[in-house]
């Protein structure tokens, strides 16, 4: 076997400086591979750096070995022109002549081109514990960390690690003070909390703060998000950054030395990647102005929406990848048909425009084929608001302050809907003080003019499906939202019982964020969602899309589910405060569950 090549020494691509296992856990690309000709340098660069990670766990005593995939991992990330075009050209021997691949991984790259696999990556596979891999996704665990912990203390998964943290044994180790063990267990806690993924509500923030200032940097043509933010995901793995530049090496300097990165994981001369104070990766790619569209689409994703465009593709006789749609096939690559819109890439294919929010191949492209594309709801839809708080319960303004921002932010309604709870912190409405909620519902109607007030109240779904206000007083609300606060963990069949007996309730007018879920946090009760969804239709109630970002509930599989079933939705903002009538994130998960305006009850200019 050929594992050091002396051109290693020379090769110029070795301009990044560290590569950290970034693809994580069991999301390598590996398993996808089963398009062989789509195999990307991308992703044979993903299978060798998990072959490299799988050798140093498992204990590989030449350093070389190890090293030669890492190094392959710079090599091919680095490549301009596909291995499949190098392979193409001239085989496993033009392989060769890269720097840094020796015979032994050429065949390697021919296998994966070929087949869409690794044996010899499946084989190792086989040897080490899945749960091992998770434990190096805790920030300050690498694989020699990881390693000693299995090896000296048998910690095959992160539940091991607690334990063994919880016993406090590894404080008497060398080389594990007090310190790196507090840090272990914020590292346990901050990826339990995340499991790696950020809510929308705060990335989407944190990356429009980084494009400002790339759009301002000399040298910065275009920088445009894409990846799963631009489809605007619930929760996104990493920030993806594209741009187009004269001067790309000047873009990567700003972008890695921007005060948001934490430190820089991989620094080349068109793509880099950085770790950010705020605990996720941010990636940047910079190309050719002529290929942007090309490559926005193919950097958007999602990767099955991808493959699926590709598919068509090579059914039209076109190849088409990250720098363009071509004539020919891969392997005899003609002409270059589009590449500098997006628009260009779907014309090429016989298709139109498909907002990134769709594009999860889930049907998509099919009713793009048909010109069955759903015209999706906009944020200037929403015209009133069904659920928001005063400081009659939890929230912090008056009223008359809820009604005057409401009004501002051009609402034509809006439902007060102050808690309902039997559990003592929260204060609300109870029996005993209807009559004082409703008097000053009124007196706000009578401060505010110009915007209609509903008297409305969010009430506790109790654990047996009953709610906490008895119907007399259910009878004096203009509207009643109800939510499940408590019992979060009953099982399917009675979670099911006791929200389809919510439903029931002829007061009830909207079932409030259905699963509970909060983002990165909780993720929310189980229950027959096709249930409760027939259960709505019969009795005309709406289900709830709670706009507010930690919750975005429900999700956007269910709100596609309701469209299907005709039930309707309404968007709430939730609104605790003054500042909290906001729908921009309601509305993204509301696109991507395919509404569109008529779908969603609160888009009306009347009051419901
Ligand atoms: P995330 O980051 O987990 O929330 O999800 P994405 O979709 O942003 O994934 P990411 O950041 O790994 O990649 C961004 C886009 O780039 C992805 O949606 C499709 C494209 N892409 C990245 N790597 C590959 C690859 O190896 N193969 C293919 N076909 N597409 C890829
Ligand atoms: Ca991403
Ligand atoms: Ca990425």
């Amino acid at each position: 076997m050929v594992f050091l090549s002396p051109l290693w020494s020379i090769a110029p691509i070795l301009s990044v400086v560290l590569v950290e296992p970034r693809f994580k856990g069991a999301s390598v690309a590996h398993g996808h591979g089963t398009i062989s000709d789509t195999m990307t340098n991308a992703e044979i660069a993903r299978v060798f750096e998990r072959v490299g990670m799988l050798l140093e766990l498992q204990g590989e005593e030449n350093p070389f070995r190890i090293r030669a995939y890492e190094r392959a991992v710079l090599v091919v990330g680095n490549l301009t022109a596909p291995l499949r075009d190098i392979y193409d050209r001239g085989g496993v021997r033009s392989l060769q002549e890269l720097p840094g691949i020796g015979e032994d991984l050429a065949q390697k790259i021919e296998e994966l081109l070929k087949t869409g696999k690794l044996q010899y990556l499946k084989n190792l596979e086989k040897c080490i514990p899945a749960g091992l891999l998770a434990i190096m996704e805790i920030e300050g665990i690498g694989q020699k960390k990881a390693k000693f912990l299995w090896k000296t203390f048998g910690v095959e998964s992160i539940a091991d690690l607690s334990k063994l943290l919880a016993s406090g044994k590894l404080e008497d180790v060398n080389g594990w003070g007090g310190k790196s063990v507090a840090n272990l267990r914020r590292g346990i806690a901050m990826h339990a909390r995340m499991n790696g993924r950020m809510p929308i509500g705060d990335a989407s923030p944190l990356a429009e703060e980084i494009l400002q200032i790339l759009r301002k940097a000399n040298g910065v043509e275009r920088v445009e998000i894409a990846g799963s933010l631009r489809r605007r995901k619930d929760t996104v793995g990493d920030l993806d950054f594209l741009a187009t530049s004269t001067k790309p090496e000047e873009v990567m300097d700003i972008f890695c030395s921007l005060p948001q990165v934490a430190r820089v994981i991989a620094k080349g001369s068109t793509k880099s990647t950085v770790f950010l104070k705020e605990g996720l990766d941010a990636d940047i790619r910079v190309v050719d102005p002529k290929v942007f569209g090309a490559a926005l689409h193919y950097f958007t994703g999602s990767k099955d929406h991808n493959v699926h465009i590709r598919k068509l593709g090579i059914r039209n006789g076109f190849t088409i990848s990250e720098y363009g749609v071509f004539r020919g096939t891969a392997k005899r690559k003609g002409s270059l048909l589009a590449a500098r819109t997006e628009e260009d890439v779907y014309r090429a294919v016989g298709l139109p425009y498909i907002e990134p929010e769709l594009r999860e191949d889930r049907g998509e492209i099919e009713a793009a084929m048909k010109g069955e594309l759903p015209k999706l709801i906009e944020v200037n839809d929403i015209r009133g608001d069904l659920h928001c708080h005063s400081n009659f319960s939890d929230g912090a303004d008056t009223m008359i302050d809820m009604a005057k921002a409401a009004k501002e932010a051009d609402l034509l309604y809006i439902a007060l809907t102050d808690h309902s709870s039997p559990m003592g912190m929260v204060k609300g409405i109870k029996k005993e003080n209807i009559s004082q909620y409703l008097k000053k519902i009124e007196e706000a109607r009578k401060a505010v003019r110009g915007i209609h007030i509903l008297s409305g109240a969010e009430v506790d779904i109790l654990a047996d499906g009953r709610l906490y206000l008895p119907d007399d007083i259910l009878a004096k609300l203009d509207w009643v939202v109800a939510a499940v606060h408590s019992h979060f963990r009953q099982s399917r069949e009675i979670t099911t019982k006791r929200l389809l007996r919510a439903l029931e309730n002829p007061y009830v007018k909207v079932l409030g964020h259905p699963t509970t879920r909060m983002l990165g946090e909780r993720e929310g009760i189980d229950f027959d969602v096709e249930a409760v969804l027939k259960e709505a239709k019969k009795q005309g109630k709406y289900l709830e899309l709670n706009a507010s970002k930690e919750r975005l509930d429900l999700p956007d599989i269910h709100l596609r589910h309701a469209k299907e079933f005709g039930v309707k939705i309404c968007i709430n903002s939730d609104a605790h405060s003054i500042h909290g009538f906001s729908y921009e994130f309601g509305i993204s998960q509301a696109r991507r569950g395919w509404l569109e305006k008529g779908d969603v009850a609160n888009t009306g200019a009347r009051k419901i």
